[in-house]
């Protein structure tokens, strides 16, 4: 083995939505960098965390839910996939179209399987479903996980870490993810957007983050929200800006917890009619075409 080598390398996470994949990458990365979320579909871009496992570094990739519009080339670069899936339904799942076209372009890849969410199965049935994946012969791991209990994590990691090759540190120690700290901040505030706004306006209001500095020894962010109707705009205002004021101070919470820096949030509601129908305004706000 060449001297100064390392288990360094890219791991996949990936499955059909709402399957814990956010979640499963805050818990193997012990980070909340990956904002979860009640309502399907909530990541929409590639977020990553890059982890140190003893001597190991492991960039860790959640990417959004399986379907038509994947991305299925990051499958190419990537060293370990963990495709996740749902315990109670994932026997099902795994005859999904799309998620046969991504096992068979994963097919020179190692593919660990984490059955999601296994609080929704009694602790003493998890291995007859274990047993049951294993029928399949096409996994290098079947690992139960429910991530807030931080169950099976660290046998997940070991499974990972088992198949990251040998080579030259591919990141500085000093970084930790790939991604630029307003696209992750957008993200944070996005996501709270869901939680408190109806489904279709959170779902047309776009967040572009204008400022990240330090100021009095916080961190200071200022964002836009961008709605595509002017109708819209009062919504998120609020009675007497009460709405508004929610959403910052939920998005504060959520920026401050995945920095771990007090934030100060300055928040403007702005209208760009129909800018969910219109291609540049949609690649200037990071949604894919
Ligand atoms: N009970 C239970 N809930 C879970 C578990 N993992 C995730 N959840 C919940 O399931 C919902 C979706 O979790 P996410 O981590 O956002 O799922 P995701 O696969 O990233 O979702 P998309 O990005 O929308 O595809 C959230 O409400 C989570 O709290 C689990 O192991 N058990
Ligand atoms: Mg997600």
């Amino acid at each position: 083995m060449p001297t100064g080598t390392i288990p360094s390398g890219y791991a996949l996470v990936a499955g059909l939505s709402n399957t814990g994949k956010s979640s499963l990458l805050n818990a193997l990365t012990q980070t909340s960098i990956s904002p979860v979320a009640l309502q399907p579909a909530s990541t929409r871009m590639p977020i990553t965390a890059i982890c140190t496992p003893g001597n190991a570094q492991i960039c860790f990739v959640d990417t959004p839910p399986l379907e038509s519009s994947y991305d299925w080339s990051i499958i190419d670069w990537v060293d370990v996939v963990v495709l996740v899936v749902d315990i109670k339904t994932f026997d099902k799942d795994l005859e999904r179209p799309v998620v046969s076209n991504f096992l068979r372009r994963a097919s020179t890849k190692p593919v660990i399987l984490a059955l999601g969410k296994s609080d929704y199965v009694k602790p003493e049935h998890r291995a007859a479903y274990v047993a049951k994946a294993c029928h399949t012969n096409r996994f290098s791991g079947i690992v139960p996980v429910t991530p807030m209990l931080d169950y099976g994590i660290s046998q997940l990691m070991d499974k990972v870490l088992q198949n990251i090759p040998m080579r030259n540190r591919l990141f500085p120690r000093s970084i930790n993810t790939l991604n630029s700290k307003r696209f992750l901040v957008s993200e944070q505030i996005r996501t709270q957007l869901f939680s408190i706004l109806p489904l279709e306006v959170a779902a047309e209001t776009a967040v572009q983050v204008e400022e990240t500095s330090q100021r009095d020894g916080r961190l200071y962010v200022r964002a836009n929200l961008i709605v595509s109707r002017a109708s819209s705009k009062g919504m998120l205002i609020g009675r007497k800006g009460q709405t508004l004021e929610h959403i910052k101070k939920l998005s504060s919470v959520a920026i401050g917890e995945f920095t771990g820096e007090e934030c100060r949030l300055d928040l403007w509601v702005k209208v760009r009619e129909a800018w969910t129908e219109n291609k540049t305004d949609l690649l200037e706000f990071g949604y894919v075409c």
